[in-house]
């Protein structure tokens, strides 16, 4: 989707996309705010886009785009596009560079065959009867084609070392990339996308080694009433800090993610539910058992609690039931006061 829109933008028909889409928004009462602009440039160049769907979708139940909804269709639509633009440019960087290397060697070969035919001449020269004047020419030549493949060869050297190193960071950058795409960027665990690719890859596992497999959540308590006593700043800090205590207690192959909002998932491998309990209750009683403080003003914020649910994966059923037992095993914990952590298989035997 963004790569026609770059080209888009980049063409004499520029303009008219543009102003379209600032008709567009005009005359549905869209505010052109940077964000929104950006969102109709999409809209407007691909009507049947996803984006565009959802954009009919919200203006044809008679809503607007505020600046919330804007954000959300940005943060659903649009980074997936940039990170495909940027992944694309680093490919195309990578392919200008191994191709000018490539020149690079193949000029480099034709000047070797070439001082090669040079050699084969002067052979054949010395081989017949000399006159001391031709001699002193033929090593001319040869000193002279001598001296031209060597400097080639340096050349080539500098041009292959220069190589190395361009193509070790653009493989730096791809990387980094990719692991911007799988990141939350605020608390820096894994994202919602990569915990789908590993629930889907664990849960592939557990199937084929019959080895058991826990799912775990854990969610903040009463954080809306939180981030409405203190700010979202201070609630983001608070996010990042139950992050870091889920991070430490989930070494590899543990695997933990942001899995939306407030709410953190963690892959077990290998573990048993009942056994996962512990670590779940240490995470919590470390979380409750610290009094977080405002970075700013340094005021007592009080004690954060945390709910946490746990299930264990059946072989061969679907992932989803797994994901919904963990999620009522959450529920429960929330439901009984908080503060807690609930074993799927409690609720089982208890209905
Ligand atoms: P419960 O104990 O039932 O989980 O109550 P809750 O208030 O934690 O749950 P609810 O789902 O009602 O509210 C979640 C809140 O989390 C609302 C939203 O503002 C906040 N939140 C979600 N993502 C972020 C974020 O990135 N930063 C901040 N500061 N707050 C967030
Ligand atoms: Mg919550
Ligand atoms: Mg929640």
């Amino acid at each position: 989707m963004s790569e026609d829109i770059d080209a888009a933008v980049r063409s004499p028909e520029a303009y008219d996309l543009a102003r379209t889409a600032l008709e567009d928004m005009e005359r549905r009462g869209i505010w052109p705010t940077p964000l929104n602009y950006e969102l109709w440039l999409h809209f407007v160049a691909h009507p049947s886009s996803l984006l565009a769907q959802e954009i009919e979708r919200i203006l044809s139940q008679g809503s607007t785009i505020t600046d919330d909804v804007g954000e959300e269709l940005a943060a659903a639509f649009l980074p997936k596009a940039k990170l495909n633009e940027q992944i694309r440019d680093a490919g195309v960087q990578l392919n200008r560079e191994l191709a000018s290397v490539a020149l690079a060697i193949k000029q480099a070969q034709a000047s070797n065959e070439q001082y090669g035919e040079t050699l084969a001449t002067v052979g054949r020269d010395l081989e017949s009867d000399v006159a001391p004047l031709t001699l002193k020419e033929l090593v001319a030549t040869l000193s002279a084609a001598t001296r031209q493949v060597q400097q080639e060869t340096r050349s080539l050297e500098i041009r292959l070392d220069e190589s190395a190193s361009e193509v070790t960071r653009l493989r730096e950058h791809l990387e980094q990339v990719r692991r911007d795409a799988t990141t939350d960027a605020l608390t820096k665990l894994a994202n919602r996308k990569a915990f789908d690719d590993e629930l889907v890859r664990t849960c592939t596992e557990a199937s084929e080694s019959g080895e058991p497999l826990a799912l775990a959540f854990i969610d903040i308590d009463h954080f809306k009433r939180f981030n409405d006593n203190w700010g979202h700043q201070t609630g983001d800090q608070v996010l990042r800090y139950v992050a870091s205590v889920i991070a430490r207690m989930t070494p590899a192959p543990r695997f933990a993610a942001r899995f939306g909002g407030e709410e953190f998932a963690m892959l077990f491998p290998c573990e048993r539910a009942a056994d996962v309990i512990s670590t779940l209750e240490e995470i919590r009683i470390e979380v409750s058992s610290r009094t977080l403080k405002r970075r700013s003003t340094n005021e007592d914020l009080g004690a954060i609690t945390v709910s946490a649910g746990v299930a264990e994966y059946v072989p061969g059923e679907d992932m989803h039931a797994l994901v919904e037992r963990a999620d009522e095993a959450l529920y429960a914990s929330k439901h009984a006061g908080r503060n807690r952590t609930t074993n799927a298989r409690e609720i089982a035997s208890a209905a």
